[in-house]
């Protein structure tokens, strides 16, 4: 049997005197340890080739190079590092040039700026993304940027980790040429036969001088820090992109480059690292949910929303954002101008921030419809409803749209707990709901909870994950169940959080401590700004349901009672004097906790911050296991895109599972039996945690992937 033997994934191809280099590397071209042997192989015969007098890199498919290949982080280095690769082509007699398609990101882009010219065609991406991995640029990225485009804009290119686009890059001075077309072969191959008939010599970035104008160079390092110590609170890498792009600017090159290597494999060790690299795969794998790979997707050209409250008009501005016309449903003529005028004001908001221009406004709603009647969805392809959160009301909805709606059209709601199944019951084609559970602002946030229940066809769950990727949302799939996913965890971290302020810690404590562990807010802030009459008006409806056995926290009750609903009140949890949005301690607040201790017996204990992390991590991770034993969540990962998301999870901890893995599920075991002393229903530890103690074993272990 002959074997085939598989095509280099760096082919060298002679144009004439030009060297043509082709990364072929599927997807993305990500410098394996295979692409990097290949290049510098390629490299070093291209010195040795007298027919060679300059050699061309390029990408095949649809990108450059996107960037080390973060799969093998973690992993022993294999040789040749991108380090020395991207020394060896600078290094080399003859020139280099880059022509750059689609990606030219991290480890991709220092190629390029290893190379001594550069080329960019149209709808190129150039960017050194590598601190949204918990990383800095490692293969001297901090040390050729600040010398080609100066500190300024290569800080705000590495510690913003943002794309630039071709004409951008040229402006920066990042690459030296624009192509016109975009046969980015041929345009590059134009460009070598310019220079060499110029005369254009190897030109190493190194040899550029970093301290072009010393005094900007430290005022943007100044600016950096400052900018930084307030946006980045709490992350590693960007203080060492900043320590290593100051290096550069006093440093020989080769002292900067040593510098960036030790503060590369310091990061590469951080469990930062670990945690936003779990994030970066974690969020396209939960795109491939089983349905997407069973199923064809039904084709959505016109969607229904019905509601004009916030969350109807976020949706509909989510979807007009895609493109696609929507026809938005209220009850009267008022309320749809209400949902209407919604609508333009987050347009006119969009406007007003610069985020878009007016025309593009004007074209939105140019696509946004409403009516009064129902039957305006007559001929639309999927309709999301997003009424008041109550069965009766649903569900007349619901008859209504079996009534008016085309067959094969989806009908979804928007509902955050109630049981989709029982919607789906009231129609005669449960077939065709699902449940799309956007998070407010519907346009902004980019979760999208997928519910599928139990009667539901697969290109029915399809359809809904390729809506998300037409929405730029990132679709988790849950089961039913009260809450799904994210408010069922949620439910138990404000539960964590209540028995804690009962017990002796105050609200403001608890916010502080997981502002700390990186929340954006602490989980009565949340309250405060989602407005304590959501809650309220939950647990009321729980209440039939509750287990008379479960510890029940007042304390909210009672300020709502009050009308003390947060910040559209003046006062929740805080106090908002005229309107502020930054609340302040309400001693009040505090005197009503102190009543409602004593009423409940409970002798105040003090709690250091990291119990109180501790505690409310806790019945996160438990439940979330519940959640995974159940099949609510397909993964652990699933969970932690979904906390990360939608629920300000710090996604450098990679969501809890992750998190709890970091932590070890042994220990996070031993706290689940102290605190099962205290109260054995709410801290009864998931059987899921259990057994994978028992087996060794952790969350990762069941998420199917190896990243
Ligand atoms: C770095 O470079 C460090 C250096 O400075 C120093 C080193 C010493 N590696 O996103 P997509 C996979 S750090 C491995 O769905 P798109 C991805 O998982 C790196 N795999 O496509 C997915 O796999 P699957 C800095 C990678 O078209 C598939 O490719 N670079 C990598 O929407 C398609 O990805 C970055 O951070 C990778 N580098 O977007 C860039 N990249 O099919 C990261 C992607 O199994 N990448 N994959 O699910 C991106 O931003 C986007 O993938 C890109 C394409 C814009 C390129």
């Amino acid at each position: 049997m002959t074997q085939s033997t598989p095509a280099p994934v760096v082919s060298s191809t002679l144009h004439g005197n030009v060297l043509v280099l082709a990364i072929d590397h599927p997807p993305v071209n990500a410098l394996s340890v295979d692409v990097r042997r290949g290049l510098l192989a390629a490299i070093e015969a291209a010195e040795l080739d007298a027919a060679v007098a300059a050699v061309l890199i390029v990408g095949a498919g649809r990108n450059f190079i996107a960037g080390a290949d973060i799969r093998e982080f973690g992993k022993p280095p294999l040789p040749p590092l991108l380090p020395a690769v991207c020394n060896r082509i600078e290094a080399c007699s003859k020139p280099v040039v880059a022509a750059i398609h689609g990606a030219a990101l991290g480890g991709g882009l220092e190629i390029a700026l290893a190379a001594h010219y550069r080329l960019a065609v149209a709808g190129a991406k150039l960017g050194l993304p590598e601190v949204q991995l918990g990383l800095l640029p490692g293969a001297g990225g901090t040390q050729r940027t600040p010398r080609l485009i100066g500190a300024a804009a290569a800080l705000d290119l590495m510690l913003s980790g943002r794309h630039a686009s071709a004409e951008e890059a040229a402006t920066l001075g990042l690459v030296d040429r624009l192509g016109t077309s975009d046969d980015v072969l041929g345009e590059g191959l134009a460009y070598v036969r310019e220079l060499l008939a110029a005369g254009s010599a190897a030109r190493p970035t190194r040899a550029a001088d970093a301290l072009a104008d010393e005094a900007a160079s430290r005022a943007a390092i100044d600016a950096a820090r400052k900018q930084t110590a307030s946006r980045s609170r709490g992350l590693f890498s960007p203080l060492k992109i900043i320590e290593a792009t100051e290096a550069a600017l006093t440093l020989p090159f080769d002292e900067g480059l040593a510098l960036e290597r030790k503060f590369f494999l310091e990061c590469l060790e951080s469990p930062q690292r670990a945690g936003l690299v779990h994030a970066f795969f974690a969020e396209r794998e939960v795109a491939k949910a089983p349905e997407t790979r069973a199923a064809t997707a039904r084709p959505i050209a016109s969607v229904g929303v019905i509601g004009g409250g916030t969350m109807g008009a976020g949706i509909a501005v989510a979807v007009l954002d895609a493109g696609l016309p929507v026809t938005m449903i209220e009850r009267d003529d008022a309320a749809l101008a209400r949902g209407k005028a919604q609508v333009e004001r987050v347009y006119d908001g969009l406007v007003a921030k610069g985020r878009i221009s007016a025309d593009a406004k004007a074209a939105a709603l140019a696509r946004f419809t409403g009516s009064t009647s129902y039957d305006a969805l007559a001929q639309v392809d999927l309709v999301i409803e997003a009424v008041f959160e109550d069965m009766a009301v649903k569900k007349a909805v619901f008859t209504e749209l079996e009534r008016v709606c085309k067959p094969g059209a989806i009908l979804a709601t928007n509902t955050s707990y109630l049981d989709i199944d029982d919607i789906a019951a009231t129609t005669s084609r449960p077939a065709d709901v699902v449940g799309l559970h956007f998070f407010s602002p519907a346009n902004v946030m980019k979760l999208l909870e997928v519910v599928v229940p139990a009667r539901v066809s697969a290109d029915v769950v399809a359809t809904a994950f390729e809506f998300a990727k037409r929405l730029r949302k990132v679709p988790v799939r849950a089961g039913v169940c009260d809450g799904f996913i994210g408010n069922r965890l949620l439910a138990v971290y404000r539960t964590a959080a209540d028995y804690l302020m009962e017990d002796g810690a105050s609200p403001y404590q608890i916010d502080r401590a997981m502002r700390e562990f990186g929340y954006p807010m602490g989980p009565y802030q949340v309250v405060d700004l989602a407005g304590g009459d959501i809650g309220w008006a939950a647990r009321k409806r729980r209440a039939p349901t509750r287990d008379p056995r479960a510890r029940y926290v007042q304390i909210a009750d009672r300020l709502c009672e009050r009308g003390w609903f947060g910040q559209k009140t003046g006062r929740g949890f805080y106090l908002y004097p005229e309107g502020a949005r930054t609340g302040t301690p309400d001693p009040e607040v505090e005197a009503i906790i102190d009543e409602e201790r004593q009423r409940a017996g409970i002798t105040p204990r003090s709690f250091g911050d990291e119990e109180i992390v501790r505690r409310l991590m806790c019945a996160v991770i438990n439940e979330a296991a519940n959640v995974v034993r159940e099949g609510i969540a397909l993964r652990p990962l699933d969970v932690d895109v979904t906390l990360v998301h939608g629920y300000g999870f710090p996604r450098y901890r990679g969501g809890p599972m992750k998190y709890a893995d970091m932590l070890g599920l042994a220990h996070v075991l031993a706290d689940l039996r102290t605190f099962e002393q205290e109260d054995a229903l709410f801290w009864k530890p998931s059987p899921l945690i259990v057994e994978l103690v028992e087996r060794g074993a952790d969350f990762a272990s069941l998420n199917g992937t190896d990243a």
